[in-house]
C-alpha cells in the first residue's frame, strides 16, 4: 500500500519582542531599518494571516513556537549580573548592540532553523533533521538549543526522525539551514535531488570570493550535512552563490532561488556558474528522478539584482496545490513593483505548473530581510510519518482562532531600542510564551519554565 508524501509548511510564530537591531549581516534591509521603532503584534499578525492563506489553499500548514526574549541567560554568560531587570539595564547601558541581539525574535526566520532530509532522498529511510548552527551572528546563534529542544519535541519518534547535533559552531561549519537547501523530486513521495548553496569554500581557496559582505554557508557545513543524512552522493549537488549577489545583498539562496518538484526558479547569474549548476542540476534530475527539471531563469533584464534583492520575488513559496498545479506565494512588495510583477506574469503565462500568484503583507518581517520564504522550513512527511509528529502544532482553523486571541492578549503593539531593556517585557513574554505552550500542548520546552 502507497503512503503518499505531502509537504508541510512549518512557520514560525513571530515572537513579541520582534525589532529592528540593524543585526542582519549582509543583510540590506536589515541594516537599512535598525533602530527604527517595530509592530510586534502587527508582525505576527501578518505572519499568521500568511499561514492562514497557505492552509486556505490546501496545503499542511504547521506551527513553530517563538523562543524567549530577551535571552536573559545569553546576556548572563556575556558577564551581565543581577536579577533580570538588573542584565537588562546593565547590558542597555554598557552594549545596546548586545541586548538588541539577546531579545531579537529572529527565530521567527524558520527556513533557517534546521535543514531536513524527507525518507526518501535518505538511504536509511528516515526523516534527518540538523537544526541549523548560525554561527555567523550572535543574535542567531542563540536560537540552536532552543530549535533543537523544539524540533525534538514535535518530532519525537525515534523510528521514524533522527536529530543530528548542529555543526561545530566554528565559522569553517557555518550553516544557515534550508535557507541555503533545494530539494527537487517529481513527486514529494519519491526520491529527490538536493541542492545545498555556499558562500565559500575552503577546497577552491582562489575562486572569486564576496568583498563586501562574509558569505554564511560554508561548503564544508553544506558536506557535512549531506554526509549525516545519508544522502546518495549521486543526487546530491552543492554549488557557490555568486559572489556579485552576496555583495548585493543576497545573503542566503533563497534571496535568488527557489524550487519546488521539477520546478527551479532562479534568477541570472545566481551561482558563481549558473550554467554549468543549472546543466548538472538537469543531468542528476534526469537520472535520479526519472522526470525532467523545469528550469525558469529570469534574466538581468527582467529583473535587476537590486531589484530581486529589494522586492524579494525569488524569496516565495512555491506551493503544490491539490489539483496537482502550482501556486506562488510572494511579498506585496511586487505587486507594486511593475517590473517585479511583469516577472511574474511572465511567470503564470510561460509553459510550466505554476498558475497563480497570491501576494501577502510581511512587511514587519520584511524590513528585517525576511520574505514569505525565509518565515517558513518545509518538512516533507508521509501520512504515517505525519501521525507520528506532535499534532498539537498544526495550523487548522480552531488554532488560528486561538491564536489571533493569544497574539491580541499578548503583544505589544509597538517596539523601540530603549523598551527592550523594560523588565516588564520580559514578564510579558515568558508569560505569552507560557500559554503558548498549553495552547499547543507542547509541555514545558522551554528553560524559565522548569526554573
Ligand atoms: O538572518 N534578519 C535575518 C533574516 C533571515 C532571512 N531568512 C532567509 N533568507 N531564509 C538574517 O539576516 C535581522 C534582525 C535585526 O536586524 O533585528 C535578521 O536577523
Amino acid at each position: 500500500m502507497t503512503d503518499p508524501a505531502t509537504e508541510i509548511n512549518f512557520d514560525s510564530i513571530v515572537g513579541p519582542t520582534h525589532h529592528y537591531g540593524g543585526l542582519g549581516a549582509g543583510n540590506l534591509a536589515s541594516q537599512r531599518h535598525g533602530g527604527n521603532i517595530s509592530h510586534p503584534k502587527r508582525a505576527a499578525l501578518e505572519g499568521l494571516a500568511k499561514m492562514k492563506l497557505v492552509a486556505d489553499l490546501g496545503v499542511h500548514q504547521a506551527v513553530l513556537p517563538p523562543h524567549p526574549r530577551p535571552d536573559v541567560d545569553a546576556l548572563r554568560r556575556l558577564g551581565f549580573h543581577g536579577d533580570d531587570a538588573n542584565v537588562l539595564a546593565t547590558a542597555h547601558r554598557h552594549a545596546p548592540n548586545l541586548l538588541a541581539a539577546a531579545a531579537s525574535a529572529s527565530a521567527m526566520w524558520a527556513a533557517n532553523s534546521a535543514t531536513v532530509s524527507p525518507s526518501p532522498d535518505t538511504t536509511d529511510r528516515r526523516v534527518h533533521i540538523t537544526p541549523a548552527n548560525l554561527t555567523s551572528q550572535l543574535h542567531r546563534a542563540l536560537e540552536t538549543q532552543t530549535t533543537a529542544k523544539i524540533l525534538r519535541a514535535i518530532f519525537h519518534d525515534q523510528n521514524t526522525f533522527i536529530h543530528h547535533a548542529p555543526l561545530p559552531a566554528t565559522r569553517q561549519f557555518g550553516d544557515e539551514g534550508a535557507a541555503n537547501h533545494t530539494r527537487l523530486c517529481a513527486a514529494h513521495g519519491s526520491p529527490g535531488i538536493e541542492l545545498f548553496a555556499c558562500g565559500s569554500d575552503d577546497d577552491s581557496p582562489h575562486a572569486p570570493a564576496p568583498q563586501r559582505f562574509t558569505p554564511r554557508q560554508t561548503h564544508a557545513a553544506s558536506q557535512a550535512v549531506a554526509r549525516l543524512h545519508a544522502l546518495r552522493s549521486t543526487a546530491t549537488l552543492t554549488a557557490r552563490v555568486h559572489p556579485n549577489a552576496i555583495d548585493a545583498g543576497v545573503f542566503h539562496l533563497d534571496v535568488i532561488a527557489v524550487g519546488n518538484l521539477n520546478v527551479f526558479l532562479y534568477r541570472e547569474r545566481a551561482f558563481a556558474d549558473t550554467s554549468s549548476t543549472i546543466d548538472q542540476l538537469r543531468r542528476t534530475f534526469a537520472a535520479c528522478c526519472d522526470d525532467d527539471l523545469i528550469p525558469i531563469e529570469i534574466t538581468s533584464g527582467q529583473l535587476t539584482l537590486d531589484e530581486a534583492v529589494s522586492t524579494y520575488l525569488f524569496n516565495s513559496q512555491l506551493l503544490s496545490l491539490p489539483s496537482g498545479r502550482m501556486a506562488m506565494v510572494v511579498a506585496d512588495d511586487c505587486e507594486q513593483h511593475p517590473r517585479a510583477r511583469a516577472a511574474l506574469e511572465h511567470i503564470v503565462a510561460s509553459h510550466n505548473p505554476i498558475d497563480d500568484v497570491h501576494f501577502v503583507n510581511v512587511r514587519q518581517s520584511m524590513r528585517n530581510g525576511g520574505g514569505p520564504a525565509c518565515l517558513r522550513l518545509r518538512v516533507v512527511l508521509t501520512e504515517s510519518q505525519r501521525a507520528a509528529m506532535h499534532p498539537g502544532i498544526l495550523f487548522t482553523n480552531g488554532l488560528y482562532e486561538q491564536l489571533l486571541t493569544w497574539v491580541n492578549k499578548h503583544y505589544r503593539d509597538q517596539l523601540g531600542p530603549d523598551d527592550l531593556a523594560d523588565p516588564r517585557l520580559l514578564v510579558e513574554c515568558r508569560a505569552a510564551l507560557d500559554e503558548l505552550t498549553q495552547l499547543l500542548q507542547l509541555g514545558s520546552i522551554y528553560r524559565f519554565q522548569l526554573a
